[in-house]
């Protein structure tokens, strides 16, 4: 094996062998040498960090031979641009990835450590809100799997996703200090930094060939210092590169302020600078007035164009190459103000003229949308967006002056159509729209499943789709099976190996259709069955030691896991079990198969109603579990901190998926694959990748239910009025009464009043119009679960047929219908 930076042949088989007899002794020589501990006083954290620098010192020959060789072959690297990474723990990834899972865990046994354990300690890094962050990381897994040169770039955030804490029923967040015992998979590099302007004024001058340029001088200057972490692949030796920046002061400001003697303001400027990479935000919150948030974009979007253009000035050369070298993407519009940077670099800083540079530019970009909720479109008022990146607005008006011109020509000057497609909203207040500025600069724009692309042309990027249709592509999200089904489900994966003879489904997920031959067999339904009773019931016992909370694994577990918002409808969930609890009580001879109902998922802070719909979970929890009429029957779990740890535990243990949001508003959706890939039967609505995956299973083996986005559209032109709903049915009714009635409030009458106010005065989600269809769906879910023999095939060819929403397909699609882009084979 060689090095890329020295060529010289590592071999030394403590920091390469794969056997169990070299992790054994790099081990101990970790411990010993970077730990600096003795077995004997060694703690958790001590052995955790040994194990994780054993492993790392596995990836790192990989990595550097994968950064040597991507650079000799000038393949073209994909970038992807993201705030957000919710990558889950490393270590069991990495392990797996490598292939020494199991020799691991012999050796570990060898030396009186439990891998289970060391594994547990590993604190996760939540650097992204839910579906939008750990899709990237998903991606990351395929790209590196799929062996394409990429480097994802984001920010290192001090402190990630809160940890979520409920006490008398509340959420409280609690900060995450997932970096407190140290963080062994990244490298600093702190040579690789660049500098990133805020503030301040510009001005024009005239070059040495007396072209007339124009100069930025800030109010501030931050830096931002590069932190790498290897991405390996699963089975293949190319690992790719993660590299989150990290903010600090400049020396020279610190230098400044000391030397007249300001202390305070050089500390004042020190506390300024890193604040921008401190702490990330709930992205589902209204970005208003968020001067930090629009720091932290445009601090990761400098720092990653600056490196992409010096990683090609150093390898490739000549600027005007520099799309055929990078493409990059980016996730949402977060990062959209990387089409401004480029444009400034070049313009700026390497003196190209307009047209050249914008033709590089738009070359480079390519742009996923990830939601169509209107409150969720970033925009950014002017008037901060002048004082705090006074050069960018500049450029972006000269975008905007050249783009409406070309609008005003092929619409002959249609002066409503050029205010819609303006980059700059008009209004009391002016803003910038950054859907706009990401849909202009980049040559493809791309929806999460087929449902939101068609409405992403027909809704809100309209005019951009009549404008440039040959732009819209759809990319079907996909999610990673090592993830979520090798790590998460080690016993499913042991049983699906067993039927397809080898590893390859980890890989190319369809094989899986090998499965549906055996959905008859029912030595087989045994094997399966017993696989998902064992997810279950480790479920369970963790619960038990978590929370004291008991659940029994023979009953049904119905999931629902993801964000709490209204647009997802955990509240329509409640409503079922609500009426569930009340019949039980009142008629002795209803008596469904017995179930839990698990729900679990953060609340952003500030979002108060999605906070009282945990409460009222928690309520709810509180009186069916404590009322013996109803114990056997049914039983309520909130499940706390929902994050990737938990989601593996999670996913295996479902019989039911919850995927419930009113059509048309859930772009994709990602859960829905991972409970599907593990066997959970899914409950939904036709919205975002829920029909995709009803058409791939077969409709018989999905239960589906309420309206269409079509028909959702019609009733709310028609006049939706929700209190018809409530006096036309007696049973809901009777339901949302008992909530207001304090049954679940200890005789508080208020407490969930807004919820219930809000269901009968406006229901924007449309909760009670599906109510009926919901509850007469699950009534056949009852009754198809009674039927054990149907209900294991049905989940035996959900997987079977599930392979179509791996996330290597999903790249795979990127990579040859936008990004252009060819697998690099790294040999060890
Ligand atoms: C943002 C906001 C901001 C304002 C308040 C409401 C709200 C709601 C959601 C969001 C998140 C937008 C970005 C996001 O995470 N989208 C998710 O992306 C996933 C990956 O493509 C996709 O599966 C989910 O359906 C989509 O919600």
């Amino acid at each position: 094996m060689v090095t890329a930076e020295t060529s010289q042949p590592v071999t030394d088989p403590t920091r390469i062998g794969l056997t169990k007899e070299a992790l054994k002794q790099a081990f101990v020589d970790n411990l010993f040498y970077i730990q600096g501990r003795f077995r004997d006083v060694a703690t958790a954290n001590d052995i955790y960090m040994a194990a994780a620098f054993t492993v790392r010192d596995r990836l790192l020959a990989r990595w550097l031979k994968s950064a040597q060789h991507f650079k000799e072959s000038g393949a073209r690297t994909l970038c992807y641009l993201s705030a957000e990474y919710l990558l889950g723990p490393h270590l069991i990834n990495n392990l797996i990835n490598l292939g020494i899972l199991e020799t691991a865990r012999e050796a570990g046994e060898e030396l009186g450590l439990d891998l289970g354990e060391i594994l547990a300690t590993e604190e996760e890094p939540g650097l992204g809100n839910g579906g939008l962050g750990r899709l990237a990381a998903c991606f990351m897994d395929s790209l590196a799997t799929g062996q394409i040169p990429a480097i994802g770039y984001g920010i290192r955030y001090e402190f990630g996703i809160f940890d979520q804490a409920i006490e008398n029923g509340w959420q409280v967040e609690k900060s995450d200090t997932w970096l407190k015992n140290g963080n062994p998979w990244e490298i600093p590099r702190p040579k690789i930094t660049f500098p990133v302007r805020y503030f301040g004024h510009t001005e024009p001058y005239q070059d040495e060939q007396g072209r007339l340029r124009i100069r930025w001088i800030p109010g501030l200057v931050v830096e931002g210092v590069a932190h790498d972490t290897p991405i390996l692949g699963y089975g293949v030796a190319n690992a790719n590169l993660l590299r989150l920046w990290k903010a600090q002061a400049t020396e020279s400001f610190d230098f400044q302020a000391f030397s007249t003697g300001d202390y305070y303001r050089a500390v004042q400027a020190k506390i300024e600078a890193e604040t921008i990479s401190k702490v990330l935000y709930p992205n589902d919150e209204p970005a208003v007035g968020k001067e930090l948030r629009l720091k932290q974009q445009y601090f990761f979007v400098s720092c990653s164009i600056q490196d992409m253009v010096r990683l090609h000035l150093a390898t490739v050369g000549p600027l005007d190459t520099f799309a055929d070298k990078f493409v990059a993407q980016l996730n949402d519009t977060h990062p959209a103000l990387a089409v401004a940077e480029l444009m400034r670099i070049l313009l700026d800083e390497h003196g190209l003229a307009w047209e050249p540079a914008w033709d590089i530019t738009h070359r480079t970009f390519a742009f996923t949308n990830h939601t169509l909720l209107p409150e969720a479109l970033e925009t950014w008022p002017i008037e901060l967006f002048e004082r705090l990146l006074p050069r960018l607005l500049e450029i972006i008006y000269e975008i905007n002056r050249r783009f409406l011109d070309e609008v005003r020509v092929r619409y002959l000057a249609d002066e409503a159509r050029i205010a819609r497609l303006s980059l700059i909203a008009e209004g009391e207040t002016r803003r910038v729209r950054m859907a706009h500025l990401a849909a202009v600069g980049s040559f493809a724009i791309n929806g999460v499943a087929a449902l939101h692309t068609d409405l992403l042309k027909t809704t809100v990027m309209r005019d951009f789709h009549e404008l440039w249709p040959d732009r819209f592509h759809n990319v079907t999200n996909g999610v990673s099976p090592r993830r979520f089904i090798v790590v998460s489900n080690r016993r499913l994966a042991r049983l699906l190996t067993s039927v397809c003879g080898n590893e390859d489904w980890m890989r190319d997920l369809t094989a899986l259709r090998r499965l549906e031959s055996l959905a008859e067999d029912q030595g087989f339904h045994e094997d399966w069955r017993r696989v998902k009773l064992a997810a279950k019931d480790q479920l369970a016992r963790w619960l038990a030691a978590k929370t004291g909370v008991r659940i029994d694994p023979q009953t049904l577990f119905d999931v629902q896991a993801k964000r709490i918002h209204e647009y997802k409808r955990q509240h329509l969930n409640l409503l079922h079990i609500v009426g569930l609890y009340q019949r039980i009580k009142q008629d002795a001879q209803f008596r469904p198969p017995p179930r839990t109902f698990l729900f679990g998922g953060k609340a952003a802070p500030s979002y108060a109603m999605a906070k009282l719909i945990i409460k009222l979970i928690n309520a709810v929890a509180e009186v069916v579990n404590g009322d013996p009429q109803v114990n056997g029957h049914i039983r309520v779990v909130f499940v706390p901190d929902f994050n990737v740890t938990t989601g593996q535990l999670l996913y295996p243990a479902a019989d039911l998926s919850e995927q419930i949001s009113l059509a048309g508003k859930e772009a994709s959706g990602t859960g829905n694959m991972k409970f599907a890939m593990n066997g959970a039967l899914t409950i939904g609505t036709l919205d975002g990748a829920n029909i995709e995956i009803r058409d791939a299973v077969g409709p018989e083996n999905f239960f589906l239910f309420g309206l269409t986005e079509a028909e959702v559209r019609q009733r709310q032109a028609d006049g939706y009025r929700p209190s018809d709903i409530y006096h036309g049915d007696p049973e809901l009714a009777t339901i949302i009464d008992l909530i207001d009635s304090g049954l679940f409030a200890h005789g508080d009458k208020t407490l969930f009043r807004p919820l219930t106010e809000n269901l009968l005065r406006h229901d924007p989600f449309m909760v009670l119009a599906d109510f009926r269809a919901y509850v007469s769906c699950q009534t056949l879910i009852d009754e198809v679960f009674q039927d054990s023999a149907r209900w294991t095939r049905m989940s035996i060819l959900n997987v079977a047929r599930i392979g179509h929403f791996s996330s290597d397909r999903a790249i795979r699609e990127y990579g040859e219908r936008i990004w252009k882009v060819e697998p690099v084979p790294i040999q060890v």
